[in-house]
């Protein structure tokens, strides 16, 4: 749950006017949008896919190093490029994300409480 609360956190924090605030139960309400106190599999897809959006300043459907400077660091940005071409298209952020997601899964029922 750590990491990848972590990382939907830190994107939010880039993205949303870069209002440093630590974690806090508006953050959670933001991820959890039918309020049932967990974040499933589709809820936490949505929050990233639109956070891809704000990213991908210049909308052509992929993050430049730029467009991801303020959210990735070089190695992290280099793990989410899986085939290394220098842009991360929206499938390799989610399928980075959602990998994070089932790491912190641990009890594989497709929610992060
Ligand atoms: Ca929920
Ligand atoms: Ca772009
Ligand atoms: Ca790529």
């Amino acid at each position: 749950m750590k990491g990848a609360i972590l990382l939907a956190a830190f994107v939010a924090f880039n993205t949303a006017a870069a209002q440093a605030q630590a974690m806090n139960q508006g953050q959670m309400d933001r991820l959890d949008r039918d309020r049932n106190g967990a974040v499933d599999r589709s809820e936490y897809q949505a929050f990233m896919t639109s956070a891809f959006a704000n990213l991908d300043k210049n909308k052509d459907g992929s993050l430049s190093r730029e467009e991801a400077a303020q959210t990735l660091n070089a190695q992290q940005f280099a793990a989410t490029d899986a085939n290394g071409d220098g842009k991360i298209t929206q499938q390799e952020f989610l399928n980075r994300v959602m990998a994070d997601f089932e790491a912190a899964d641990r009890s594989g029922d497709g929610s992060l409480q």
